[in-house]
Protein backbone atom coordinates (compact mmCIF):
# COMPACT_ATOMS: atom_id res chain seq x y z
CA UNK A 1 0.00 0.00 0.00
CA UNK A 2 1.64 3.32 -0.83
CA UNK A 3 1.17 6.34 1.49
CA UNK A 4 -1.47 8.79 -0.86
CA UNK A 5 -4.22 10.83 1.25
CA UNK A 6 -6.28 7.73 -0.52
CA UNK A 7 -4.45 5.02 1.54
CA UNK A 8 -5.77 6.47 5.11
CA UNK A 9 -7.55 4.65 6.71
CA UNK A 10 -9.75 6.31 9.71
CA UNK A 11 -7.86 7.07 12.74
CA UNK A 12 -9.67 5.84 15.73
CA UNK A 13 -6.59 7.73 17.80
CA UNK A 14 -8.99 10.89 16.73
CA UNK A 15 -11.24 9.41 19.56
CA UNK A 16 -11.00 10.55 23.19
CA UNK A 17 -13.27 8.30 24.95
CA UNK A 18 -14.51 8.96 28.39
CA UNK A 19 -13.88 5.77 30.79
CA UNK A 20 -17.65 4.79 31.36
CA UNK A 21 -18.27 5.12 28.07
CA UNK A 22 -15.70 3.28 27.10
CA UNK A 23 -16.13 0.12 29.74
CA UNK A 24 -19.79 0.27 28.56
CA UNK A 25 -19.15 -0.27 24.94
CA UNK A 26 -16.48 -2.95 25.73
CA UNK A 27 -19.02 -4.88 27.91
CA UNK A 28 -21.96 -4.06 24.64
CA UNK A 29 -23.94 -2.00 27.35
CA UNK A 30 -26.21 0.01 25.90
CA UNK A 31 -25.47 3.63 25.28
CA UNK A 32 -27.09 6.67 23.46
CA UNK A 33 -24.68 9.43 21.83
CA UNK A 34 -25.97 12.79 22.22
CA UNK A 35 -25.17 16.48 20.33
CA UNK A 36 -23.42 19.38 21.65
CA UNK A 37 -24.75 21.71 19.35
CA UNK A 38 -28.06 22.79 21.87
CA UNK A 39 -25.90 23.47 24.45
CA UNK A 40 -24.19 26.85 23.26
CA UNK A 41 -26.91 27.79 20.65
CA UNK A 42 -30.34 27.23 22.82
CA UNK A 43 -31.07 28.27 25.84
CA UNK A 44 -28.99 30.82 28.15
CA UNK A 45 -26.93 29.66 30.80
CA UNK A 46 -27.18 28.31 33.21
CA UNK A 47 -30.64 26.43 32.10
CA UNK A 48 -28.51 24.84 29.43
CA UNK A 49 -25.92 23.08 31.76
CA UNK A 50 -29.15 22.03 33.72
CA UNK A 51 -31.25 20.55 30.60
CA UNK A 52 -28.15 18.80 29.61
CA UNK A 53 -27.64 17.19 33.10
CA UNK A 54 -31.76 16.18 33.00
CA UNK A 55 -30.77 14.71 29.27
CA UNK A 56 -28.37 12.56 30.68
CA UNK A 57 -30.15 11.39 34.11
CA UNK A 58 -32.73 10.63 31.14
CA UNK A 59 -31.04 8.24 29.38
CA UNK A 60 -29.94 6.79 32.33
CA UNK A 61 -33.14 5.93 33.62
CA UNK A 62 -33.33 2.29 31.81
CA UNK A 63 -29.63 1.86 32.42
CA UNK A 64 -28.25 2.94 29.19
CA UNK A 65 -25.23 5.67 28.98
CA UNK A 66 -25.34 9.09 27.94
CA UNK A 67 -22.82 9.94 25.71
CA UNK A 68 -22.38 13.72 24.77
CA UNK A 69 -20.32 14.53 21.58
CA UNK A 70 -18.13 17.80 20.98
CA UNK A 71 -14.69 18.60 19.32
CA UNK A 72 -12.28 19.70 22.16
CA UNK A 73 -8.43 19.72 21.77
CA UNK A 74 -8.33 18.38 18.35
CA UNK A 75 -9.97 15.32 19.29
CA UNK A 76 -13.63 13.84 19.11
CA UNK A 77 -14.60 14.00 22.86
CA UNK A 78 -16.92 11.43 23.42
CA UNK A 79 -19.32 11.37 26.93
CA UNK A 80 -18.56 14.79 27.73
CA UNK A 81 -17.61 15.64 31.76
CA UNK A 82 -19.91 17.92 33.70
CA UNK A 83 -16.55 20.40 33.65
CA UNK A 84 -16.67 20.45 29.83
CA UNK A 85 -20.41 20.78 29.64
CA UNK A 86 -20.16 23.84 32.08
CA UNK A 87 -17.13 25.29 29.11
CA UNK A 88 -19.80 24.64 26.22
CA UNK A 89 -22.91 26.30 28.33
CA UNK A 90 -21.07 29.02 29.51
CA UNK A 91 -18.65 30.23 26.46
CA UNK A 92 -21.71 31.37 23.41
CA UNK A 93 -18.89 31.92 20.88
CA UNK A 94 -18.68 27.83 20.92
CA UNK A 95 -19.00 27.28 17.26
CA UNK A 96 -21.17 25.06 15.47
CA UNK A 97 -19.61 21.86 14.03
CA UNK A 98 -21.39 20.15 11.42
CA UNK A 99 -19.61 17.49 8.98
CA UNK A 100 -18.21 19.47 6.77
CA UNK A 101 -16.36 21.50 9.90
CA UNK A 102 -15.05 18.75 11.46
CA UNK A 103 -11.57 18.46 10.19
CA UNK A 104 -10.82 22.33 10.95
CA UNK A 105 -11.61 21.40 14.35
CA UNK A 106 -9.16 18.66 14.76
CA UNK A 107 -6.28 20.16 12.81
CA UNK A 108 -6.66 23.63 14.82
CA UNK A 109 -8.01 22.44 18.26
CA UNK A 110 -10.43 24.41 20.28
CA UNK A 111 -13.94 23.59 21.08
CA UNK A 112 -17.04 22.88 18.92
CA UNK A 113 -20.37 21.96 19.32
CA UNK A 114 -21.56 18.92 17.18
CA UNK A 115 -24.47 19.33 15.02
CA UNK A 116 -26.66 15.73 14.11
CA UNK A 117 -24.78 15.07 11.47
CA UNK A 118 -21.11 15.32 12.52
CA UNK A 119 -22.02 13.82 16.10
CA UNK A 120 -23.18 10.65 13.57
CA UNK A 121 -19.71 10.06 12.44
CA UNK A 122 -18.85 10.32 15.67
CA UNK A 123 -20.93 7.79 17.32
CA UNK A 124 -19.71 5.43 14.40
CA UNK A 125 -16.63 5.73 14.88
CA UNK A 126 -16.72 5.26 18.24
CA UNK A 127 -19.23 2.26 17.49
CA UNK A 128 -22.29 3.35 19.18
CA UNK A 129 -25.30 2.11 17.20
CA UNK A 130 -27.68 4.58 18.94
CA UNK A 131 -28.22 8.57 18.84
CA UNK A 132 -31.26 11.32 20.30
CA UNK A 133 -32.08 13.99 19.14
CA UNK A 134 -35.65 15.95 19.60
CA UNK A 135 -35.49 17.60 16.33
CA UNK A 136 -33.37 16.71 12.90
CA UNK A 137 -32.46 18.65 10.30
CA UNK A 138 -34.01 18.71 7.17
CA UNK A 139 -34.93 20.06 3.81
CA UNK A 140 -35.62 24.12 4.52
CA UNK A 141 -38.96 25.74 3.53
CA UNK A 142 -36.85 28.17 0.94
CA UNK A 143 -34.73 25.39 -0.06
CA UNK A 144 -36.43 25.42 -3.80
CA UNK A 145 -34.33 28.88 -3.77
CA UNK A 146 -31.45 28.67 -1.45
CA UNK A 147 -30.88 24.73 -1.84
CA UNK A 148 -30.52 24.65 1.91
CA UNK A 149 -31.01 20.88 3.41
CA UNK A 150 -29.22 19.83 6.37
CA UNK A 151 -26.18 18.01 6.52
CA UNK A 152 -28.29 15.55 8.74
CA UNK A 153 -30.14 14.17 5.80
CA UNK A 154 -26.54 13.42 3.74
CA UNK A 155 -24.84 12.15 7.14
CA UNK A 156 -27.72 9.82 7.62
CA UNK A 157 -26.71 7.84 4.06
CA UNK A 158 -23.29 7.20 5.75
CA UNK A 159 -23.67 6.56 9.14
CA UNK A 160 -24.78 2.56 10.65
CA UNK A 161 -26.50 4.27 13.40
CA UNK A 162 -30.35 4.58 14.88
CA UNK A 163 -31.19 8.17 15.33
CA UNK A 164 -34.40 8.60 18.11
CA UNK A 165 -35.80 12.02 17.42
CA UNK A 166 -39.34 13.79 17.58
CA UNK A 167 -38.90 14.50 13.65
CA UNK A 168 -37.60 17.35 12.06
CA UNK A 169 -37.17 20.60 13.56
CA UNK A 170 -40.44 23.01 13.57
CA UNK A 171 -39.40 25.50 10.84
CA UNK A 172 -38.36 22.69 8.19
CA UNK A 173 -40.30 21.26 5.46
CA UNK A 174 -41.84 17.59 7.44
CA UNK A 175 -43.24 16.21 3.24
CA UNK A 176 -40.07 17.27 1.60
CA UNK A 177 -37.92 16.12 4.27
CA UNK A 178 -39.93 12.71 4.07
CA UNK A 179 -39.21 12.56 -0.02
CA UNK A 180 -35.76 13.16 0.60
CA UNK A 181 -35.56 10.28 3.52
CA UNK A 182 -37.29 7.98 0.93
CA UNK A 183 -35.03 8.84 -2.05
CA UNK A 184 -32.08 7.94 0.37
CA UNK A 185 -33.30 4.85 1.45
CA UNK A 186 -33.48 5.54 4.85
CA UNK A 187 -36.40 3.65 7.11
CA UNK A 188 -38.59 5.89 8.62
CA UNK A 189 -40.81 4.08 11.95
CA UNK A 190 -43.41 5.66 13.80
CA UNK A 191 -43.00 4.48 17.47
CA UNK A 192 -46.59 4.52 18.83
CA UNK A 193 -47.57 7.07 16.33
CA UNK A 194 -49.14 7.40 12.90
CA UNK A 195 -47.60 10.54 11.41
CA UNK A 196 -44.80 12.05 11.34
CA UNK A 197 -44.03 14.09 14.38
CA UNK A 198 -43.01 17.86 14.12
CA UNK A 199 -40.65 18.04 17.50
CA UNK A 200 -42.85 20.53 19.26
CA UNK A 201 -46.00 19.74 17.89
CA UNK A 202 -47.53 16.31 17.47
CA UNK A 203 -47.76 15.50 14.17
CA UNK A 204 -46.35 17.19 10.88
CA UNK A 205 -49.40 16.56 8.85
CA UNK A 206 -48.14 13.86 7.23
CA UNK A 207 -47.74 10.07 7.79
CA UNK A 208 -45.03 8.23 8.79
CA UNK A 209 -43.98 5.43 6.39
CA UNK A 210 -44.12 2.64 8.58
CA UNK A 211 -45.34 2.48 12.20
CA UNK A 212 -44.24 -0.38 14.56
CA UNK A 213 -45.50 -0.41 18.63
CA UNK A 214 -43.16 -2.71 19.97
CA UNK A 215 -38.88 -1.09 20.47
CA UNK A 216 -37.47 -4.21 20.25
CA UNK A 217 -39.49 -5.26 16.82
CA UNK A 218 -37.96 -1.23 15.83
CA UNK A 219 -34.51 -2.94 17.35
CA UNK A 220 -34.98 -5.86 15.01
CA UNK A 221 -35.80 -4.00 11.68
CA UNK A 222 -32.59 -1.40 12.37
CA UNK A 223 -30.23 -4.67 12.80
CA UNK A 224 -32.23 -6.29 9.52
CA UNK A 225 -31.26 -3.05 7.44
CA UNK A 226 -27.68 -3.84 8.23
CA UNK A 227 -27.41 -6.84 8.31
CA UNK A 228 -28.85 -6.17 4.74
CA UNK A 229 -25.96 -4.24 3.76
CA UNK A 230 -27.14 -1.05 3.93
CA UNK A 231 -24.66 1.48 5.51
CA UNK A 232 -26.96 4.28 6.43
CA UNK A 233 -28.99 4.75 9.48
CA UNK A 234 -32.38 4.55 10.90
CA UNK A 235 -34.79 6.52 11.74
CA UNK A 236 -37.52 6.00 14.72
CA UNK A 237 -39.84 8.55 15.32
CA UNK A 238 -42.07 9.80 18.47
CA UNK A 239 -43.97 12.61 19.33
CA UNK A 240 -43.60 15.58 22.03
CA UNK A 241 -46.26 14.50 24.66
CA UNK A 242 -49.60 15.22 23.85
CA UNK A 243 -50.03 17.85 26.65
CA UNK A 244 -47.06 19.70 26.21
CA UNK A 245 -47.42 19.80 22.16
CA UNK A 246 -47.67 23.67 20.71
CA UNK A 247 -50.29 23.54 17.77
CA UNK A 248 -48.73 23.91 14.71
CA UNK A 249 -51.05 27.20 13.80
CA UNK A 250 -49.28 28.86 16.43
CA UNK A 251 -45.89 28.01 15.27
CA UNK A 252 -46.49 28.91 12.04
CA UNK A 253 -47.90 32.36 13.41
CA UNK A 254 -44.68 32.38 14.90
CA UNK A 255 -42.68 30.98 12.20
CA UNK A 256 -44.20 33.65 9.13
CA UNK A 257 -42.98 36.62 11.30
CA UNK A 258 -39.24 35.04 12.25
CA UNK A 259 -38.58 34.07 8.50
CA UNK A 260 -39.17 37.44 7.69
CA UNK A 261 -37.14 39.02 10.22
CA UNK A 262 -34.06 36.80 9.65
CA UNK A 263 -34.22 37.35 5.59
CA UNK A 264 -34.41 41.12 6.62
CA UNK A 265 -31.50 40.61 8.59
CA UNK A 266 -29.72 38.60 6.18
CA UNK A 267 -29.11 35.31 8.30
CA UNK A 268 -28.23 32.15 6.22
CA UNK A 269 -26.66 29.58 6.14
CA UNK A 270 -25.51 27.33 9.46
CA UNK A 271 -26.89 30.26 11.46
CA UNK A 272 -30.48 30.17 10.21
CA UNK A 273 -32.05 27.10 12.19
CA UNK A 274 -30.48 28.66 15.69
CA UNK A 275 -31.84 31.95 14.70
CA UNK A 276 -35.24 30.76 14.03
CA UNK A 277 -35.32 28.22 16.76
CA UNK A 278 -34.55 31.51 19.35
CA UNK A 279 -36.79 33.45 16.98
CA UNK A 280 -39.95 30.61 18.02
CA UNK A 281 -39.53 30.82 21.09
CA UNK A 282 -39.38 34.64 21.91
CA UNK A 283 -42.99 34.85 20.28
CA UNK A 284 -44.37 31.72 22.26
CA UNK A 285 -43.39 34.11 25.21
CA UNK A 286 -41.27 31.20 26.52
CA UNK A 287 -44.04 28.38 25.83
CA UNK A 288 -41.64 26.87 23.24
CA UNK A 289 -38.94 26.31 26.40
CA UNK A 290 -41.81 24.23 28.31
CA UNK A 291 -42.60 22.31 24.79
CA UNK A 292 -38.77 22.31 24.11
CA UNK A 293 -37.97 20.35 27.64
CA UNK A 294 -40.67 18.00 27.51
CA UNK A 295 -39.41 16.74 24.27
CA UNK A 296 -35.70 16.81 24.52
CA UNK A 297 -36.51 14.63 28.05
CA UNK A 298 -38.95 12.28 26.23
CA UNK A 299 -36.67 11.65 23.27
CA UNK A 300 -33.36 10.90 25.59
CA UNK A 301 -35.68 8.97 27.89
CA UNK A 302 -37.33 6.99 24.52
CA UNK A 303 -34.02 6.85 23.05
CA UNK A 304 -32.12 4.77 26.48
CA UNK A 305 -34.93 2.05 26.41
CA UNK A 306 -33.96 1.71 22.60
CA UNK A 307 -30.57 1.40 23.28
CA UNK A 308 -31.10 -1.70 26.34
CA UNK A 309 -33.48 -3.37 23.54
CA UNK A 310 -31.26 -2.72 20.69
CA UNK A 311 -27.90 -4.28 23.19
CA UNK A 312 -30.63 -7.12 23.61
CA UNK A 313 -31.10 -7.82 19.57
CA UNK A 314 -27.68 -7.49 19.20
CA UNK A 315 -26.55 -9.81 21.57
CA UNK A 316 -29.07 -12.29 20.69
CA UNK A 317 -28.65 -12.41 17.03
CA UNK A 318 -24.40 -12.67 17.93
CA UNK A 319 -25.04 -16.02 19.76
CA UNK A 320 -27.70 -17.29 17.50
CA UNK A 321 -24.93 -16.98 14.18
CA UNK A 322 -21.87 -17.18 15.94
CA UNK A 323 -21.14 -13.57 14.93
CA UNK A 324 -17.68 -12.43 17.61
CA UNK A 325 -18.61 -9.49 19.62
N1 LIG B 1 -30.36 23.34 18.25
C1 LIG B 1 -29.94 24.63 18.31
N2 LIG B 1 -29.06 25.05 17.36
C2 LIG B 1 -28.60 24.23 16.36
C3 LIG B 1 -29.04 22.89 16.33
C4 LIG B 1 -29.92 22.49 17.29
O1 LIG B 1 -30.37 25.37 19.19
O2 LIG B 1 -27.81 24.66 15.52
C5 LIG B 1 -28.49 22.00 15.26
C6 LIG B 1 -28.82 20.50 15.35
O3 LIG B 1 -27.70 19.85 15.86
C7 LIG B 1 -29.07 20.08 13.91
C8 LIG B 1 -28.65 21.30 13.14
O4 LIG B 1 -28.28 18.98 13.58
O5 LIG B 1 -28.96 22.36 13.99
C9 LIG B 1 -29.30 21.48 11.81
O6 LIG B 1 -28.80 22.70 11.29
P1 LIG B 1 -28.79 23.00 9.72
O7 LIG B 1 -30.23 23.23 9.38
O8 LIG B 1 -27.92 24.22 9.61
O9 LIG B 1 -28.20 21.79 9.09
MN1 LIG C 1 -28.31 24.62 6.11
Amino acid sequence: MNATASALATDPTLLDIDEEVREALHEGRPVVALESSAIPHGLPYPANLDLALDIDTEVRASGAVPARIAMLDGKIRVGMTKEQLELFASAPDVPKVSTRDMAFALARGGPGATTVSSSLVAAELAGIPVFAVAGIGGVHRDAPLTFDISADLVQFTRSKVAVVCAGAKSMLHPAWTLEWLETAGIPVIGYRCDDFPAYLSVSSGVRNPHRLDDLREIAAVSLAHWRAGNATSTLLTHPIREADGIPSAEIEAALADATAEAQAAGVTGPAITPYLLKAISRATKGRTSAANRSVLLSTAALAGEFAVQFAAELAAYKSESGVRA
